[in-house]
């Protein structure tokens, strides 16, 4: 310490840098820890070190297609780090030895050229087929259709009532006292109930229609592996999926949208058929239906 007091330098640069640097670091974590405990998300308590647990029939081949590619990774970067690892070793520099000059080896270049090809453009159909065949195919036809609106900040759901039909919609009809565009003159939009929380059958596909009544938005379930961006002027009525797991989830917007995108979630309930019809029927009932209007 005594040498450290004795160089004007380096007390100059204590004063002007590191103590500044301190305090400036001090103040910024203190931002982050205010920042972090105002806002609040589902607290994740098991399976930390690995994804949600998977609640989707389509979540399964997906997470299927992200193992295959993760340990395949995995062994490569393993296998890659070892050879390396052993030539620098076996070929280091040492007294006496001159190194030698090599052109390399156009056999074993094609080799580790074709391999790692082929698994790329087998990845390739793979994902595609996925992505076109699982997650894009057409909903089956006795799928619960749910309607979502997005706004700043929270979600609305809307479900086809007794007839189980949403009927038509218009994105030019969205506004503060038509939060779905629900056509007025198609008659099938007349017994619609709201929901305020996302209540789902296990194992009954489940198709949305996605609207947006001011900003882009996000519809995101991580068990579910379902993520897509709303966006406003726009239905989107492609997503659908099958829920395998019977708990509650949360549906949270990932895309920064407003001073309140933090807190921006909704509750998604996966309940047995027997449970989900006896709520369907409770908010079907004509009185319900009134105070959902309002
Ligand atoms: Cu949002």
């Amino acid at each position: 310490m005594t040498i450290l007091r004795k160089c004007p330098i380096l007390v100059l640069a204590v004063k002007r840098v590191v103590r500044p640097a301190i305090v400036l670091a001090g103040f910024m974590i203190a931002v982050l820890v205010l920042g972090t405990v105002t806002s609040s998300a589902a607290e994740r308590t098991s399976n930390l070190w690995w994804m949600p647990e998977v609640a989707t029939k389509s979540g399964k081949q997906i997470d299927q297609l992200i193992h295959f590619i993760y340990y395949l990774t995995g062994i490569v970067f393993v296998l890659t780090q070892v050879v390396y690892v052993y030539f620098l070793i076996k070929y280091r520099s040492r007294r006496g030895v001159r190194a030698t000059y090599s052109h390399g080896n156009n056999r074993l270049e094609l080799i580790w050229t074709v391999i790692p090809a082929a698994i790329f453009i087998g990845l390739w159909g793979y994902s595609n087929h996925l992505w076109w065949n699982v997650i894009h195919a057409e909903p089956p036809a006795d799928s619960l259709e749910v309607a979502v609106t997005a706004y700043q900040f929270g979600f609305s759901f809307q479900y086809g009532g007794a007839d189980g039909k949403l009927g038509r919609s218009n994105v030019n009809l969205i506004g503060n006292n038509n939060l779905f565009g629900n056509d007025p003159n198609d008659p099938l939009t007349r017994d619609n109930f709201q929901s305020g929380i996302l209540e789902l059958p296990v194992d009954r596909p489940v198709r949305l229609r996605l609207n947006s009544k001011d900003v882009i938005h996000a519809f995101y379930v991580p068990q579910f592996r379902v993520y897509q961006d709303i966006i406003p002027g726009r239905t989107i009525d492609w997503v659908w999926f099958i829920p395998t797991q019977i708990g509650s989830y949360q549906l949270a917007c990932n895309q920064l949208c407003g001073s309140g995108h933090y807190n921006m979630k909704a509750q998604i309930e996966v309940v047995s058929k027997q449970e989900f019809d006896k709520w369907y029927k409770e908010k079907s009932a004509p009185s319900n239906k009134a105070l959902a209007a309002r």
